[in-house]
């Protein structure tokens, strides 16, 4: 008979071999991409995420994917740069999440060639990164998901064109979000220009969508199928038109189609940048976005897109309340948006 001493060892024991296999199951890895290139130099965004798919080094110079959700992360040698895709999408088949935050400025582009990620049954993560100039004649978007989720935050999708959907589409997806993101400059041939929704329920929270063009009809901005998808729009600002069941809240709309309209937001007509990871439009000085906001619903944003902190007090007057769309701005009085600095208070 064991003395209790070793009983309680041999437990011990048990249990550590229980916790390492635990910790085994669901380890994960994070996948460093070095190279600003799309052949087999270094580590690129492509074998990263095929590192990620295939839990295994593949010998191409990153390091392996685990079972777990893998995260990808990009160099700071990397900022400013643009990944330009040669061949076909890059397809996320196991869950990941891509973040360029370390990078601030990097861009993912498709090259007017071929859209950017094609995710199939896997949950999909995007955080601070551009994805722009993705391009197909099909009805895909630059990223296009079918089954698994989608979940892009602090994201800019800018300058994508396709059939349908530039930017996004969704053709199934057990969740979807869209947070602290802008939407700009995508052109479909038609329904919709920016961002196509089925078979999938997405939630658009403080983001900013402007200047999506279709091309023969239908809406700029976003389309959620009524026979089985929905969309809800809170926080946000859509300059463009939309079509299906789509609900709203506490948003600034141009068009009634999105929802109750309010007029013109006063964004900023061109992009800037100002050191932040990722491009967006500023307010004009007297923009109503400002501290306009249900702060209820922002309150789980500690920042912007930019990464400047979230809420701050527009106006000087009635504290800090969170501005509508993708960007808090500080008090116009204090500080003009135009000389406000990344993440300044
Ligand atoms: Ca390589
Ligand atoms: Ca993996
Ligand atoms: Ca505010």
């Amino acid at each position: 008979m064991l003395k209790p001493s070793l009983v309680t060892a041999a437990v011990l024991h048990g249990l550590a071999v229980l916790g390492a296999g635990y910790v085994r199951s669901a380890r994960a890895a994070t996948l460093t991409v070095d190279s600003p290139t799309d052949d087999s130099s270094g580590c690129t965004l492509r074998e990263a995420v095929i590192s990620a798919n295939e839990n295994d080094a593949e010998g191409n110079g990153c390091a392996s994917g685990d079972p777990g959700v893998d995260t990808i992360v990009f160099d700071a040698t990397l900022s400013n740069e643009i990944i330009t895709l040669g061949g076909n999408a890059i397809s996320v088949t196991e869950d990941v999440i891509i973040e360029g935050g370390a990078a601030p400025g990097l861009a993912i582009s498709g090259g007017g060639g071929r859209i950017v990620f094609q995710g199939t049954s896997a949950s999909l993560t995007l955080r601070d990164l551009t994805i722009r100039d993705g391009y197909t004649d099909l009805a895909d978007g630059a990223v296009t998901v079918n089954g698994g989720s989608l979940h892009v935050e602090r994201v800019a999708f800018l300058d994508n064109a396709s059939y349908s959907g530039a930017a996004i589409t969704i053709l199934g997806a057990t969740s979807a979000s869209i947070v602290n993101s802008t939407i700009a400059n995508n052109t479909a041939a038609q329904l919709p220009g920016a961002v196509y929704v089925a078979n999938a329920t997405v939630s658009i929270i403080n983001s900013t969508f402007t200047g999506n063009a279709v091309q023969y009809g239908g809406p700029t901005d976003l389309f959620a199928n009524p026979g089985n998808a929905s969309a809800t729009i809170e926080n946000s600002v859509l300059t463009g038109t939309c079509l299906g069941a789509i609900t709203s809240s506490s948003s600034y709309f141009q068009d009634s189609s999105c929802g109750m309209p309010t007029g013109d937001p006063m964004l900023d007509s061109t992009l800037r940048t100002m050191g932040s990871p990722t491009p967006f439009f500023g307010l004009q000085v007297g923009s109503p976005l400002r501290d306009s906001g249900n702060q209820t619903i922002c309150d789980g944003l500690a920042t912007d897109q930019r990464g400047a902190p979230r809420s701050r007090d527009g106006d000087g007057m009635g504290g800090a309340v969170c501005d509508i769309g993708a960007i808090e701005v500080g008090d116009e009085n204090a500080v003009p948006v135009e000389l406000e600095r990344f993440r300044v208070d």
